[in-house]
């Protein structure tokens, strides 16, 4: 639910930078010859040649939409040219189009100099720029420039007509330069400036156009850049001068406003008969707390009349990683082990972007979250809702299928009803997987100067071969388990748009509340798991395990038969009867161990017993055995808890955080989790 936060006093200069068809621009910039003519990138499948993603704006003006197919896109401009996605691991490979919006953001925030910068999805960021617009109102206020750019005069002011041709400019050049305007539109014709020459910019180091809003707060700069540069794109600039602020709101259609697409809005329409967020006005704040509670009544009341305190966040990277796909109609998935092949994928493809964050931000997730879409074949609660499931995320791309195999079982279990697949008539009831996505959250900084357990993590990018591993059956018995280490989400807030029919990639960008998340979703060419080749994992890197032996060599070479840390936990996790555990038998359950999810197997409750204590002694290391200088390596925090568990016969805590969902814990254990397999 939205919460209401109050609005700074001072006037301030946001701005809103969206690029322009941002994945055609990618691609154009790939294939110069393709500048100029229509043209769209489309997610490729045999069905009517693909979903379109994105369309040029040449095309746009054919008629193509980007919910059009392929073959639609071709019925309405012959000569479009259509470019497929790349594709890795039988799905969408959208990293040529997140690294293009990185880039668009490292040079927006260097022309931002002191000004905040939000990075808000792949193309689009927020700019606090009042500081700038401040200092250029004191040293070189507009009126006393002796010219003002084109691109700045181009600018778009609402309420201001455009009827006047070529007087437009003159017009422009008067609003900017008025010595009468109130101190918050005087700073909005310095923020016109400096975003007309940062947009400029930007087109000169990347070679992309964009659009931008500029307003006096985030809320409104969001809503009047979204809705006004839509109108005005592209590689163009509307500005939303105060007096304007009134009018638009009261004709906005109150679904259009940000975080009022959904339950709310339609709630507010329904309940309240609201169509526009004028409409709010007519409702006092008590009356709509009434109906709302007290933040998002006052919330709704504030946005009303445009007051929004929302703060530029100083942020240039994702708040999330999460890597999804949809399996439409026969191609929903119907057994596990299809499930599992396509989660080990999914798996992948989020630990390569989380080892590209650790090592090019030096940045850790701690929470792993599995959503995914299902329906049940005879289904009399066609409606209930697949939960999503929450765990501590455990570095190393194996551990992350494991877990979200067992998530994804836990979740099933409980979509299932407790006494699993009831018989239909001479049938037994069916599932079926129609989108799964797999995200990783909670993501913060790691100290600097911790280079060993960089290179820990770095080193745990093994991947299991998917049939080494063995299967479960289809269908199996799901059983309910005794105790879950899992949280549960609302999958209502938090699963990503899963398309039903039509396979697009869904990208939803953050809004004030939820994390920042990109979903590639893909209709696969052939949704089969028939080949289940082990695939190399890119990020091992030979040098820097080397360089982890070297140091552990020379330290032992210092202290003789004193095992280091890197050693003891790379044994931890790398023990071969550990590794040789598969999951034979069918019958899959979540027990807690060590605050981690683990599936256990009926057949090998010895094994499993063995193992655990094989483990225990494993973690009876006293903290002088270990090497000093790998462990005074460790971050001050990172040294306190393996302290802890590195004391005679302790275990670690059992990681069931606080809250009860697991995945606030505050402990580094869950790095250091063991295979299960
Ligand atoms: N995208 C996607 N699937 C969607 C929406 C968008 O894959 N359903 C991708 C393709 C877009 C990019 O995200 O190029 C940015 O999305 P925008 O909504 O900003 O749209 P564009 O940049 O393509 O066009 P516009 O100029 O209208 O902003």
């Amino acid at each position: 639910m939205p919460v209401a936060r109050p609005e700074t006093s001072d006037a301030r200069v946001i701005a809103h930078v969206d690029m322009d068809c941002f994945y055609v621009q990618v691609e154009q910039r790939k294939q110069p010859e393709l500048r100029g003519l229509p043209t769209a990138v489309v997610q490729y499948n045999e069905w009517q040649g693909g979903a379109l993603i994105a369309v040029s704006y040449e095309a746009r003006s054919c008629g193509v939409k980007r919910s059009m197919r392929g073959e639609e896109a071709k019925a309405a401009c012959p000569e479009i040219q259509l470019v497929q996605v790349p594709v890795a691991r039988g799905k969408a490979d959208l990293n040529t189009y997140r690294s293009a919006g990185s880039e668009v953001v490292g040079v927006v925030s260097i022309l931002a100099q002191s000004g905040k910068c939000e990075r808000a999805s792949i193309d689009e960021v927020y700019l606090d720029l009042t500081d700038a617009a401040e200092s250029m109102l004191a040293d070189a206020p507009p009126e006393s420039l002796e010219s003002i750019d084109e691109e700045a005069l181009k600018s778009h002011i609402l309420g201001m007509s455009r009827e006047d041709g070529d007087d437009f400019k003159e017009s422009v050049r008067d609003w900017i330069c008025r010595k009468d305007a109130d101190r918050r539109d005087k700073l909005l014709g310095c923020g016109i400036i400096i975003v007309a020459e940062l947009r400029k910019q930007v087109l000169k180091e990347t070679e992309f156009s964009c659009s931008a809003g500029i307003a006096h707060n985030k809320a409104r700069s969001y809503l009047f850049s979204k809705l006004a540069s839509g109108m005005n794109k592209p590689a163009q600039q509307t500005v939303v001068p105060y007096a304007a602020v009134q009018e638009l709101l009261s004709s906005l259609p109150i679904k259009k406003m940000k975080q009022l697409g959904g339950k709310l809005g339609t709630s507010l329409q329904t309940d309240l008969g609201i169509d526009t967020v004028g409409d709010l006005l007519q409702f006092s704040e008590t009356k709509l707390q009434e109906h709302y509670g007290i933040n998002t009544g006052t919330w709704l009341w504030n946005i009303a009349r445009g007051i929004s305190g929302e703060e530029v966040q100083g942020r240039l990277l994702p708040k999330s990683h999460g890597s999804g796909k949809t399996f439409p109609g026969p191609r929903a998935l119907r057994s596990l082990s299809n499930v599992q092949h396509w989660l080990n994928q999914l798996s992948e493809e989020l630990y390569e972007r989380l080892s590209s964050d650790l090592e090019q931000n030096k940045r850790i997730a701690s929470t792993l979250t599995l959503h995914a879409s299902a329906f049940r074949s005879k289904d009399s609660d066609s409606h209930k809702k697949f939960p999503s499931k929450s765990c501590p995320l455990r570095y190393g791309v194996a551990k992350i299928q494991e877990d979200a195999f067992n998530l994804f079982q836990a979740a099933l279990r409980e979509y299932m009803g407790p006494f699993g697949p009831k018989p239909q008539g001479n049938k037994k009831e069916t599932w079926r997987i129609t989108g799964l996505s797999v995200s990783a959250s909670k993501i913060v900084d790691i100290p600097s100067g911790t280079s060993s357990i960089m290179r820990y993590f770095q080193s745990q990018t093994t991947i299991p071969s998917c049939s080494a591993s063995g299967f479960p059956q289809e269908h199996v018995a799901v059983t309910p388990s005794a105790s879950e280490s899992c949280s549960e989400q609302k999958s209502a807030e938090t699963l990503p748009a899963m398309p039903e029919e039509d396979i697009t990639v869904t990208y939803t960008s953050p809004d004030l509340d939820n994390s920042y998340r990109d979903i590639d979703i893909v209709l696969e060419k052939d949704a089969s798991c028939q080949s289940n080749e082990a695939k190399e994992f890119p990020t091992q890197s030979g040098t820097q395990t080397k360089t982890i032996g070297r140091k552990i060599n020379n330290s032992k070479e210092k202290n003789r038969g004193m095992p280091s840390i890197v050693d003891i936990f790379k044994n931890y996790n790398a023990s071969p009867q550990a590794k040789e555990e598969t999951q034979e038998d069918s019958t899959v359950s979540l027990t807690s161990n060590r605050g981690n999810l683990s599936s256990s197997t009926n057949h090998s409750s010895e094994v499993n017993q063995e193992v655990e204590d094989r483990r225990d002694t494993e973690w009876g290391y006293k903290v002088g055995e270990i090497d000093q200088s790998v462990f005074d390596e460790l971050p001050y925090e990172i040294q306190r808890e393996l302290r802890s568990f590195l004391r005679p016969n302790k275990r670690p805590n059992s990681g069931k955080s606080k809250s009860g969902d697991g995945s606030a814990s505050s402990s580094i254990a869950h790095y250091f989790q063991p295979l299960k397999r």
